[in-house]
């Protein structure tokens, strides 16, 4: 039975402060949707047998098969205290790390957030992420401590252990808290610091450095949990029961006549009860007292439990009377213990009041959103509040005060897109007929069945076609009674088309204004900008909104359908008050992740949600039959449409290959493909497992790890030799690395060499991929004469504090200067490795830009040095190994030497003035040509014209191609040669891996560990548990199916949680052979059993196709012994 109309729900919504938004974070199975179940049967939309056996939220088949939940998914609920009535939108969503995109989602259109943590596990790898992510996004939490079952039954404590336990656990995650808050403390006041190091006039005083300031005077007290304070609960979801401090002190209060609000501060901690004075004192153990908690609450359980365990009838029916509860004859005769504690506890201490109460109690409404959150909200990038435009500054009075007057500005943010089936939309659903339908509908069936039966006698007597009979029953189907017939119609018939189409509902939340059906409104995408707009479209623009000029990244829709999103089910509405949770309808075209919408212009886009996890498996996918292409393309875009982390790409290669965060979430990536979005057979290739190539310092020890003296100089240096017979002849390589290499045309020599970069400048490079990119786009836009954009003061800060740290790890002789003189980053313009300008003919580096004055000469050379950027750019993304893209590799252009090509010029300019003396001094490029001979073609000059553009394209474009061209591929060839006369090395995807293990399978869990390569970091046990906590390192290469593999060697008692790390230099050299006659005895003369690197190299050019250096046939004569009597 569903207790509440949708009419109330609607009702419930126009009541802004009285709107819960809040999700349910944790750790995967801490019980997230065992708990939503238990609410959501408070609401009768459930039975309360069934709450947490159903796992209602789950709605998915593979969420139930595998038991984690994949997705985040909002229900509505409704709760009454007292005299107020409350809405509780309750989005429960995944704790796998795999869907942490999810989560992001959810805490995105929340405004508090219930942790929940089992109290065996206690604090784990995701609670601490998910208290993060509600941290950044500023969203208040609770704390919800659930499966204290499990102390009493399977560690079997006693209430003074559980206690201590407890406190435990309520320790370690304040402690999370006092750090996260302790480093913002720090981050805010860093910033103060920076802006009055802009503005020294603004605050000068303290001189003197003392990091703890602003930590003292901040009140920190309200943001700890303390069951005191009102936002911790104790439950059972599984048993339905729950408490918190609360409930007890009211009990108490009447039962021992000790003042609520004393009991509140004293019935957690360490306080004891003197009964006969009815005091409370502090615990002293020497006496043996135990604390209140333990007295008056735990040991009341724990007897419960007992009794109920022990089955002991009359035990319990001593408490249940003197508790004053009625169980049903039904659950007190049941045989299985569960369901009676369930029975009785769930009436004592319901758990949806005790979670509810505190939500609504402690959690804030939409109307108390802090204005820090609202700025954080609106600025995008580096952008401050102050910068933005007036107007948009404006718009955050509409956030704080969330009004639905008709002045509001409407704003909703959608932070997701999920696919329904489009059958399940409350407008294509089967309407209930209404008593008189149906009976019109059966007086209509009455009359074809007797008209049938009189044309059925008709025909028996004479064999005539009756056509209008045909038409009403076709096939000559017998109708199959009346109240079939009216089944079968009364469900609307939905066009085939239709069937079987995946309608998106974009996920949304109201920030102001109403959300009102047939609203014309802005979407604003994540570049979008105000300011922009404002300078574009004049004041006071009135016309209607489809009118308006075109702005970037904004377009116009209409809200088509408005939905209560109610866990399975979606309900229509026409309109949303602010502070809401919604779902809306119509938005596929033109939202594909998130977006801002707005009625105003002047709205910035919110800012993108903060993923954690990074998408790192990949598969290409393609369909079985190719004539299916289409489908599978368009069934690609949607599944990229439908979830907020996948990624979909196109490689060079003409593969399809997506991009998902783990193996679980590829698993339901591909299930939504076959069966949702594509509806075809697709084969999925092994997972490509990314690798990157890099180069390292000669090694001084060998593999039999003897150090490489003088008496293996022989074998290093004739390993060396092999190295360097790979370069082709015609390349001159010194003893040092130095590659010098000339262009086809022999006109330019390039001499290059590589090195290898230290790891920190990597990671330094790694992490700053958005600032070098935002860099680059800049001197682009200045090299196109574009001088719009304003570098940011905070932009160009950030600039020169990332070249400080370059120049703090680039220290030494090597890299003197290296750091002024860096060219270029790559691949891509922004990646880990570094080109370095060394040649003193043209000076061009990062920092300073292009050179403003650029002389005629500079200009040329400018065109040039695009070439060699080129090079280096193509010669990063594909290297020598595997053609994967490099990591950590530094090019110094030694030398560039045009002399040969500046002869040639002179030569040619020479040749040109004598047959043309009238022109002179032409550009050297290529449209310059064309110019030159349109203008001689008008002249009528045809004749000199040919002439002279045939010597012109001697000297620039000869039989090699371009000169531009020529010196592009040179400069990759140089890189590549470079990188192959040094130690070579791959680098692998590393995952850090937690695992949660007891002692009993510890063994099993390092055993497979290590038949992966993986490698343990740290060990510790968990306080009061005999669990373990492991921490491991594993190659991504190693790690498919090994989930699988630790859960079934474990018997499920052990599951890792796989998260992208690093990458990782594997230390063996791919291309190493024995040499030594130590190494031939230790490795044999293949030595390729011990070659991982090998291994990997080799399979990833076998996938592209690249040439392997491997023996097919070993041992071909062999194959005679093989007949034994020969
Ligand atoms: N003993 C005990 N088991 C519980 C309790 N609550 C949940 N469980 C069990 O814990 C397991 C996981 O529960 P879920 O509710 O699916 O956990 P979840 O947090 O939603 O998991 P994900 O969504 O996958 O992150 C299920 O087997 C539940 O039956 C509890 O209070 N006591
Ligand atoms: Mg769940």
């Amino acid at each position: 039975m569903v207790l509440n109309s949708l009419d109330k729900m609607v009702q419930l919504q126009k009541n802004t402060a009285n709107i819960r938004n809040i999700c349910v974070l944790a750790h995967v199975d801490h019980g997230k949707t065992t708990l939503a179940d238990c609410l959501i049967s408070s609401n009768g939309i459930i039975s309360s047998r069934l709450a947490g056996k159903l796992r209602y939220m789950d709605s998915r088949e593979d969420e139930q098969v595998r038991g984690i939940t994949m997705k985040s998914s909002a229900i509505s609920l409704h709760y009454t205290k007292g005299n107020e009535e409350y809405l509780i939108n309750l989005i429960d969503s995944p704790g796998h790390v795999d869907f942490s995109s999810e989560v992001s989602t959810a805490v995105r259109i929340c405004d508090g957030c219930i942790i929940v943590v089992d109290a065996v596990e206690g604090v784990c790898p995701q609670t601490q992420a998910v208290l993060r992510q509600a941290w950044l996004e500023n969203i208040r939490p609770v704390l919800v401590i659930n499966k204290i079952d499990r102390l009493i039954v399977e560690l079997k404590f006693t209430p003074q252990e559980a206690y201590s336990h407890l406190k435990n656990i309520l320790g370690q995650i304040n402690a999370l808290t006092g750090t996260l808050f302790t480093s913002k403390v720090l981050e805010e006041r860093a910033e103060r610091e920076t802006e009055s190091q802009v503005h020294p006039n603004s605050e000068q005083g303290e001189q003197v450095y003392d990091w703890s300031t602003g930590l003292e005077d901040t009140d920190d007290s309200h943001l700890y949990f303390s069951p005191e304070q009102g936002n911790v609960v104790f439950t059972s979801a599984i048993d339905g029961w729950g408490f918190g401090i609360e409930q007890f002190a009211t009990i108490y209060s009447q039962k021992i006549g000790i003042k609520k609000e004393v009991l509140l501060k004293t019935l957690w901690g360490d306080y004891y009860i003197n009964m006969k004075a009815k005091k409370i004192m502090k615990v002293d153990q020497a006496k043996g007292k135990k604390p209140l908690f333990v007295q008056l609450i735990l040991e009341n359980i724990w007897s419960l439990y007992d009794a109920v365990l022990k089955k002991d009838k009359e035990k319990i029916d001593k408490i249940v009377t003197s508790l004053g509860l009625k169980i049903g004859a039904r659950e007190a005769r049941h045989s299985d213990p569960k369901v009676q504690i369930n029975a009785i506890c769930s009436q004592w201490l319901p758990i949806s009041h005790a979670v509810l109460a505190m939500v609504c109690q402690k959690l804030p409404s939409p109307l108390d959103i802090p204005a820090e959150r609202v700025e954080k909200l609106m600025c995008t990038g580096s952008q401050t509040f102050d910068s933005l435009p007036p107007e948009t500054q404006a718009l955050k009075a509409a956030f704080m005060k969330c009004g639905g007057e008709d002045t509001a500005p409407v704003i909703i943010f959608v932070s997701k897109m999920f696919a329904v089936d489009a059958k399940a939309l409350p407008q294509n659903k089967p309407r209930p007929l209404t008593q008189e339908e149906i009976a019109q509908r059966r007086e209509r069936a009455r009359q074809r069945h007797a008209e049938k039966l009189a044309a059925q006698g008709q025909a028996a007597s004479e064999p005539a076609q009756d056509g209008d009979d045909l038409e009403t029953s076709p096939k000559g189907e017998e109708p199959r009674g009346d109240e079939q017939q009216v089944e079968s119609t009364a469900a609307k018939p939905v066009p085939q088309e239709e069937q079987h189409q995946e309608s998106f509902i974009a996920f949304a939340r109201v920030f102001s204004g109403v959300a009102r059906r047939g609203k014309k409104i802005f979407v604003l995408g994540p570049k979008y900008s105000p300011t922009e707009f404002l300078q574009r479209v004049p004041q006071g623009f009135s016309a209607p909104l489809d009118d308006l000029p075109p702005v970037p990244h904004m377009a116009c829709c209409t809200l088509e359908n408005l939905y209560l999103l109610m866990g399975r089910e979606l309900e229509d509405l026409e309109e949303v008050p602010p502070g809401n949770v919604l779902g809306i309808g119509g938005l596929q075209d033109f939202v594909l992740k998130s977006a801002t919408l707005c009625s105003l212009p002047s709205c910035p886009p919110f800012i993108p949600l903060s993923f954690e996890a990074t998408p790192i498996v990949r598969v290409a996918i393609e369909p079985k039959h190719p004539s299916e292409m289409p489908q599978l393309v368009k069934g690609m875009k949607l599944l990229n449409q439908a979830d907020p982390c996948v990624q979909i790409l196109i490689q060079e290669t003409g593969e399809h290959v997506l991009v998902t965060a783990g193996e679980v979430h590829l698993q339901r990536c591909l299930d939504d493909l076959k069966e949702r979005f594509a509806k075809i057979a697709i084969s999925v290739s092994e997972p490509i497992i990314p690798f990157r190539e890099t180069i390292t310092k000669p090694p001084k020890v060998d593999m039999v790890n003897e150090e490489i003296g003088k008496q293996q100089k022989v074998a290093v240096i004739h390993q060396t030799k092999e190295d360097h017979s790979k370069i082709p002849e015609g390349i001159q390589v010194d003893s040092d690395g130095l590659i010098t290499i000339t262009t086809p045309n022999k006109l330019a020599t390039l001499s290059v060499r590589a090195m290898p970069l230290p790891e920190e400048v990597t990671q330094l490079l790694e992490e700053n991929s958005d600032l070098i990119r935002s860099m680059e786009q800049l001197t682009s836009s200045l090299n196109e004469g574009k001088n719009t954009q304003m570098i940011h003061q905070k932009t160009q800060e950030k600039i020169w504090e990332f070249k400080g740290k370059l120049e703090q790890h680039l220290t030494g002789r090597k890299w003197r200067n290296v750091v002024d003189q860096i060219w270029s980053f790559g691949p891509r313009k922004c990646g880990p490795n570094i080109l370095v300008n060394k040649s003193e003919d043209f000076q061009s580096s990062v920092w300073t830009g292009p050179d403003g004055k650029a002389s005629k000469e500079a200009g040329r050379n400018r065109d040039l040095g695009n070439s060699i950027v080129s090079g280096f750019q193509l010669a990063t993304l594909s290297g020598p190994m595997c053609e994967e893209p490099l990591m950590g590799v530094c090019f110094v252009l030694e030398k560039w030497d045009l002399n040969k090509l500046e002869d040639q010029e002179a030569g040619d300019k020479q040749n040109q003035e004598q047959s043309n003396p009238i022109r002179e001094g032409q550009g050297e490029d290529k449209t310059c040509f064309s110019r030159d001979e349109n203008q001689e073609l008008q002249d009528g000059c045809s004749e000199t014209s040919e002439k002279r553009t045939s010597q012109k394209e001697s000297s620039l474009t000869d039989c090699y191609g371009p000169f531009s061209g020529q010196l592009i591929a040179t400069m990759k060839e140089a890189c590549r040669y470079a990188l192959q006369v040094k130690p070579q090395r791959l680098m692998a995807a590393m995952y850090t891996c937690d695992i949660m293990a007891t002692s009993d399978v510890l063994g099993r869990v390092y055993a497979v560990l290590s038949k992966r390569e993986g490698r343990v970091l740290q060990e510790e046990m968990k306080e009061g548990t005999d669990m373990f906590i492991i921490k491991a390192v594993l190659p991504v290469a190693e790690s498919f199916g090994f989930a699988d593999e630790i859960r079934k060697r474990t018997s499920g008692l052990a599951s890792p949680q796989l998260v992208f790390s690093h990458w990782e230099i594997i230390p063996s050299d791919p291309f190493w052979v024995p040499t030594t006659e130590e190494e031939y005895l230790h490795f044999g003369e293949k030595a390729d059993s011990e070659n991982q690197a090998r291994k990997y190299m080799n399979a990833v050019r076998k996938r592209k196709g690249l040439y392997v250096e491997e023996k097919i046939v070993e041992h071909a004569e062999k194959q005679r012994t093989l007949s034994k009597n020969k």
